[in-house]
């Protein structure tokens, strides 16, 4: 059965670890388990030994008079205090590394929708839930290099990207990698992101875990890691859904469409030239100015700028003369002009 994976080994309490992180993760659970066990034991175990020790005896026993005791009271509460301390800088260190995006890493692109994932690369190929040779149904399947990070620019979509209906709006959800030990909510309207190292070749799962409606049991997915020359074999290769078979353009040459086909190209240029809007040539990474104080562009200030252009106006230029594109550009044609602009160095 799918959950019975080779990875997860049935003799250890959690997921077979997949990452560095994962064993830091649970070296820190660990510790807490015990400590908390020990300090159990103490609390419990004293309190039953003075119940006997001090029990009454006759019907004249007087307990003694005793007001307090300065040395005790201050050591039972500095000593917890610097266990405390202790975990926590500890586990800060531990969600700095796992926060801290690697900057050479492998851009992958999510999408979550009721109720599964879709999972696009660089180059345009594109993995969805497919059949199998056995006619079986295989979730989503996202194909990693052993040894390379990896970070996942995740965003909600609607179930149908191209539809209007009202009703038909993204949720949302959270993509969890057990074996990997890491979580991350994936909110409508803005990218999250998160990344991993997959230590070994294996293939792990994926979780939806946020409850986001009827099928959120069953929106799952798998991560397969493989050897970094396999993994550029199968990127090469042919795509594995039929969906993706449509979607021959890789995402670049789709944003330069879009760049061209929406006006921007009367407004922006990508040889550095001043028009009515600023130039697109090395705005990925640098920090602008804004009315609203400096921000550094990334995906999720590209994404507002072009849906909402007037929620951080550039310094020097005017507001209101950007239209916003709200409505009109999918998340599928906004990560390409991300991904065609991120090109402009
Ligand atoms: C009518 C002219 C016009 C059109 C068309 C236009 N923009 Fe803009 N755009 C501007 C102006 C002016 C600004 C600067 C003021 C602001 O921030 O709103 C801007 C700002 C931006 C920024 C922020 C740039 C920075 O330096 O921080 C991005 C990104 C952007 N536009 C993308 C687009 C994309 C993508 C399109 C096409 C889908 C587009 N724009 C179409 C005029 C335009
Ligand atoms: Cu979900």
């Amino acid at each position: 059965m799918w959950w019975l994976l080779p990875t997860a080994s049935a003799s250890t309490f959690m997921p077979a670890q997949g990452t560095k992180i994962a064993a830091e993760v649970d070296t820190i659970y660990a510790f807490l388990l015990i400590s908390s066990l020990i300090s159990f034991v103490l609390l419990i175990g004293g309190m039953c030994y003075f119940v006997v020790k001090y029990k009454r005896k006759s019907a004249n026993d007087k307990t003694e008079y005793i007001t307090h005791n300065h040395t005790l009271e201050f050591l039972w509460s500095f000593i917890p205090f610097l266990i405390f301390m202790f975990v926590f800088a500890w586990g800060w260190m531990v969600y700095h590394d796992m926060r801290k995006m690697p900057e050479d890493a492998l851009e992958v692109h999510v999408f979550a929708k009721k109720w599964d994932w879709r999972f696009v690369y660089k180059n345009g190929k594109e993995v969805t839930a497919a059949l199998d040779e056995n006619m079986k149904l295989q979730p989503s399947t996202m194909v990693v290099p052993v040894g390379r990070p990896v970070k996942l620019i995740m965003a909600s979509e609607k179930v149908n990207p191209s539809g209007n209906d009202p009703t038909d709006r993204p949720v949302l959800h959270s993509f969890f990698i057990p074996s990997f030990r890491v979580k991350q909510d994936v909110v409508p309207g803005r990218y999250a992101a998160l990344w991993f190292e997959a230590d070994k070749a294996g293939l792990y799962n994926v979780f939806c875990a946020e409850y986001c409606g009827g099928g959120h049991s069953a929106m799952r997915g798998l991560i397969r890691a493989v050897a970094p020359a396999e993994f550029e074999a199968w990127l090469a290769g042919e795509a594995v859904s039929t969906e993706a078979v449509a979607q021959v353009n890789p995402l670049v040459a789709k944003g330069k469409t879009l760049y061209a086909a929406n006006a921007c190209i009367g407004c922006h240029s990508v040889d550095g030239s001043k028009m009515t809007g600023p130039s697109f040539k090395g705005l990925f990474g640098k920090t602008e100015q804004t009315d609203k104080g400096s921000v550094k562009v990334d995906e999720n200030y590209l994404r507002e700028s072009v849906l909402n252009p007037n929620a951080k106006i550039v310094a020097g230029y005017p507001p209101g003369q950007m239209p916003p594109y709200a409505g009109q550009l999918s998340e599928d044609d906004i990560l390409a002009l991300i991904e065609f602009i991120k090109t402009l160095k």
